[in-house]
């Protein structure tokens, strides 16, 4: 009888993270695109990988960053290797995941899509992210809708956000959301969150005001065969940007990506790092406030996930 070759590990889950799901204890999923080239520009990408996992950590809770790296899809991604995770990427979507795996990727920095899957693959239910992507204004020419709201829709995960950037078709965004069936729970507010912006005008479908009617509301969707679930937090006050003088930059913004003709999966990096000119950098603490602020409310949704699971 011949030896079959070993397979290569193509999924693994990071021994802090294996440890914290076995003994039952809380878990926060990151993504690793935000801290790479496609999300803030150095130092504030470190900066900003720095204070979520802080903010995790003090909030009772393991952090647990993806991100494809040596062609492995890994869970819970060590901070030792910031220096590595704030370096040049591939930017990996769900549809990008087998390929960075079969072809060996370096590193795959992980989308909001692509971390949510790891997510739920890991058994983690719940996930921070600054802003989740959407639909793009001028959908009905490009189809351009992010592959964030498909995994939304299909993992049952707990994704929390400061919303989406305005610079996205953001009625058409929730739209989309209610078409998949995500319930979107507006954190202590009324109206979907503008990343930057604490409102956009448009009304959120529900509102919650604890950490425990979220952990609620998400086992009793998960009971009934759903997928994700959408919790939106405003970025602090002291530290958000004006609704009308953030839509001008962000006029600047799509006309700069649209000179430069970019397409597909360069659009959000594009605009995102012409958004950060077009608000002469005012947009980059702000990012970071949110980033960690989402971090930490994520922390107190996953010890109620955890408090539920236990009764
Ligand atoms: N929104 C942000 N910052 C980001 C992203 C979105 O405010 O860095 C990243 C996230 O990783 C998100 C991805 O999942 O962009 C969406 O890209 P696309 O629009 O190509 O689906
Ligand atoms: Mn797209």
């Amino acid at each position: 009888m011949t030896t079959q070759p070993t397979e290569p590990a193509r999924f693994r889950v990071e021994e802090a993270v294996a440890m914290a799901l076995s003994s039952k204890r809380p878990i926060v999923g990151l993504e690793s695109t935000i801290f790479s080239e496609f999300g803030l520009p150095a130092p504030a990408n470190r900066e900003a990988l720095d204070r979520c996992f802080r903010a995790v950590i003090e909030g009772g809770a393991t952090p647990a960053l993806t991100g494809v790296l040596d062609g492995v899809a890994t869970v819970g991604i060590r901070h030792d290797a910031a220096e590595r995770i704030c370096g040049p990427a591939r930017k990996t979507a769900v549809r990008d995941l087998p390929v960075a795996i079969s072809q060996s990727w370096a590193y795959g920095a992980s989308t909001v899509s692509a971390s949510v899957a790891l997510c739920a693959k890991a058994g983690i239910e719940v996930f921070a992210t600054g802003g989740i992507g959407g639909v793009h204004r001028g959908w009905q020419s490009t189809f351009d809708v992010s592959a964030d709201l498909d995994a939304l829709s299909r993992f049952p995960v707990v994704t929390v956000s400061a919303g989406a950037k305005v610079f996205l078709d953001l009625e058409a965004t929730l739209e989309k959301l209610e078409t998949d069936s995500v319930p979107v729970l507006g954190w202590r507010c009324d109206e979907f969150p503008a990343f930057h912006a604490r409102s956009s005008g448009l009304p959120v479908p529900h509102r919650v005001e604890t950490a425990e009617e979220v952990a609620h509301i998400a086992r009793a969707h998960w009971d009934l065969g759903g997928g994700g679930i959408l919790v939106v937090v405003p970025v602090p006050k002291a530290d958000a940007l004006e609704f009308e003088p953030l839509s001008k930059a962000v006029e600047a913004a799509l006309g700069a990506a649209a000179t430069q003709g970019v397409s597909g999966s360069a659009v959000t990096p594009a605009v995102l790092a012409a958004l950060v000119e077009a608000t002469g950098g005012d947009a980059i603490p702000t990012n970071l406030a949110l980033a960690e602020n989402n971090a930490r409310v994520a922390a107190t949704i996953a010890g109620a996930l955890v408090r539920t699971k236990q009764i």
